[in-house]
């Protein structure tokens, strides 16, 4: 390697000096692998790392603030929603951003030749060597190995120093096993890793099996709930009036699937005017309703979502299309940030936020893949979109989360509500895992473990409740006890937002739990979910031929959606604008009654009770079940 003068010579300065310590400080670092990684040992120091710097973006400091200014129904400015051209023009890295960390580059020695700048301006790529790079970043950078036979470079932790830091959101490879996995003398490619839609990953609906005499009686809801019952439960009486200028998307990740005959049984059964129809499904990145694979690991999701999304939004007639974002091809599947790309061109140009143990990169080189490009942009938001998917926070880091978070405020400010599952397992993560002091997640861990993207301050959680057992379908319903538990509590990731700090701080003041603090994040300053709350219990859904009873925040979250989607119907069809990010409307003092708080249950995990529903705004049921009547006259007396 040839060392350019400049190089050895501040290396030198700084060394002798001393600055290059005190100057630095640690950018990012992770306290324990991701499951299946062990380290196998110091990297090659002679070979080359594709080094990129993610830069900040422009005026994120002021997201919340342009997100409430659009959303906050005391808002002058209170619907007037961005347009995608500008949101991107305002979030642009800025000239300042590029020049500072190019400059950094250059005083190490990078020739001018070998930094490059991304045609967005989003990053800063250049070839360095090991050394280059640990002297850079003052790391070591690491092999270590997939249980699959993959090996990634990374490190543990890394600097930068502090006049760039504030530039820079995130450096690869480093911490966030985001190298392209190769598998060991197999063709260089991406591996399948554990992305979203695989069965029994992240949150899925859980069943008791198939039921053979249905009773679609409001006298059965709290054995089977049925778009009958969640009418009543809601008093979701409505019929469209501007469908054809309302939209409400479903998101599902390859290779869950519904079935056209699972819908069609439905239907038959509960709204035979939706037989034959099906929900207009939109592909991105080569997604795939796949019929290969039928089972209710495969099917559960879908048809559950889109059997109840179709026939809320539909209550006489067929008017209102439902739109299913069907996302990741077969074999690589994909994960939100995939979704997003294709939402925002901006965000998907922002390029290298994706990450191959998360989100599918396309084009896919594996066998039967995805050839085509990536989706970036191609699809306009839905104004509703609902999602029954999510990860633990644990799952992902701090980076990654707060760049994917920071795009749900941008849809936001697009006019786009974004409505997330909050998990099934209470206070504990998916698949029941509970957090270890070091960070790792284990089923036998006692911290608790919050979801995302629930725990993202600008996307609306939805936690699970149910009829009790012997109640009636206008009874009170209680937080869901049955099957599922549902998820809620605080976030470790993400500072409490402005429009829940009175909720919130009313809740802990009055009903403080007494867990220790090492348990759970009781510093008051953190994000807490869920937002709101629907149904998550015995649903009646047609899977594989026959009807399966259902458990999950799965099948709350596309009840909200639906309910969000005809108060938009209503206002579009008196010339309002939708109603976009909901959580500052919905916690705000006028909204209070339109809820119907939940006041019984709990979200037990990791050992513990977990916590109560209370009176007001709790982290089971947050501020309880929506009023559809009381909503829509609310949300019709804003602008
Ligand atoms: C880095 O190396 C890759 C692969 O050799 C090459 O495609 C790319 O253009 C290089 N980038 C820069 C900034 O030199
Ligand atoms: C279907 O199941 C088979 C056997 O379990 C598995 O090898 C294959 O990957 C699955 N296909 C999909 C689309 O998941
Ligand atoms: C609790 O949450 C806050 C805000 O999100 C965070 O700064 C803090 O690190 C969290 N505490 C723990 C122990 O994770
Ligand atoms: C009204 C109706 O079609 N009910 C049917 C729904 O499905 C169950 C189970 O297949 C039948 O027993 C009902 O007759």
């Amino acid at each position: 390697m040839r060392i350019t003068p400049t190089f050895v010579h501040l290396v030198t300065f700084l060394s002798l000096s001393g600055i290059c310590q005190a100057a630095s400080v640690i950018h990012e670092k992770r306290s324990s692998l991701p499951i299946g990684w062990a380290l196998a040992g110091r990297h090659n120091s002679a070979k080359t790392l594709p080094l990129r710097f993610g830069l900040k973006q422009s005026n994120m400091e002021r997201l919340e603030e342009m997100l409430m200014d659009v959303s906050h129904p005391d808002s002058p400015n209170f619907g007037n929603h961005w347009s995608a051209n500008q949101i991107a023009d305002v979030f642009a890295p800025s000239s300042e951003t590029v020049d500072v960390v190019h400059s950094w580059l250059a005083d190490w020695g990078f020739a001018p030749s070998r930094i490059s700048l991304s045609p967005t301006k989003a990053w800063i790529q250049v070839n360095a060597t090991v050394k280059e790079a640990e002297r850079l970043l003052q790391t070591e950078y690491q092999v270590y190995s997939h249980t699959s036979g993959a090996d990634h470079i990374g490190c543990n932790a890394y600097h930068l120093p502090e006049h760039v830091a504030p530039h820079v959101d995130l450096v690869t490879p480093t911490i966030h096993f985001d190298a392209v996995l190769t598998k060991r003398g197999a063709p260089s490619g991406p591996l399948p890793a554990k992305k979203i839609g695989l069965p029994g990953v992240g949150i899925f609906p859980k069943t008791t099996g198939t039921i053979s005499n249905i009773f679609d009686e409001l006298e059965n809801c709290d054995q089977f709930i049925t778009p009958t019952c969640l009418r009543a439960l809601y008093k979701l009486v409505y019929e469209p009036l501007a469908a054809s200028k309302n939209s409400y998307a479903i998101v599902e990740y390859t290779p869950q699937a519904y079935l056209q005959s699972d819908l069609d049984l439905f239907n038959k059964n509960f709204s035979s005017f939706l037989v034959g129809k099906s929900p207009e499904a939109v592909f991105i990145d080569g997604g795939v309703i796949q019929t290969t694979n039928q089972s209710f690991g495969y099917n559960g999701e879908s048809n559950l979502d889109l059997q109840y999304a179709l026939n809320l939004v539909n209550p006489f007639d067929y008017k209102q299309p439902v739109t299913l974002y069907q996302v990741g091809d077969l074999p690589q599947g994909a994960s939100f940030n995939n979704l997003l790309d294709a939402l925002d061109g901006a965000y998907c140009t922002f390029e290298g936020g994706d990450d191959p143990s998360q989100d599918g990169i396309y084009p896919d080189t594996l066998p039967g893949g995805y050839t085509g490009k990536e989706n970036c942009g191609t699809v306009k938001p839905a104004n509703v979109i609902s999602t029954s998917y999510g990860y633990n926070e644990a799952d992902l880091s701090p980076a990654y989360t707060a760049r994917q978070c920071a795009e749900y405020a941008k849809l936001g400010m697009m006019g786009v509500t974004v409505v997330y599952s909050s998990g099934d397992n209470g206070v504990a993560g998916n698949e029941g895992l509970c957090l270890n002091p070091d960070g790792s997640q284990t089923t036998d861990g006692k911290i608790f473990n919050p979801g995302f993207p629930s725990s993202c301050p600008y996307i609306t959680s939805v936690g699970a409740t149910q009829v009790n057992p012997g109640a009636k379908v206008t009874d009170p319903e209680g937080a869901c006890e049955q099957v599922i538990y549902s998820g809620g509590g605080f976030s470790n990731y993400f500072a409490m937002p402005s429009y829940q700090k009175n909720a919130v701080e009313s809740y802990l003041q009055k009903y403080k739990p007494t867990y220790p603090s090492s348990i759970w994040n009781s510093t008051g300053v953190s994000r807490a979910f869920p937002d709101v709350s629907a149904n998550g219990a015995n649903y009646v859904v047609a899977v594989d031929g026959k009807f399966a009873r259902v458990f999950g925040t799965s099948a709350s979250a596309p009840v909200v959606g639906s309910i969000l989607t005809m108060i938009n119907d209503a206002r579009l069809a008196i010339g309002k604008k939708p109603i976009g990010f909901i959580n500052p409307t919905i916690y705000s003092a006028d909204f209070k009654l339109a809820f119907n708080d939940i006041t019984g249950g709990g979200n037990q995990g990791c050992g513990t009770a977990g916590f109560t529903a209370v009176p007001g705004w709790d982290p089971v049921t947050g501020l309880g079940t929506p009023s559809f009547p009381k909503l829509l006259e609310k949300w019709l007396l804003l602008p």
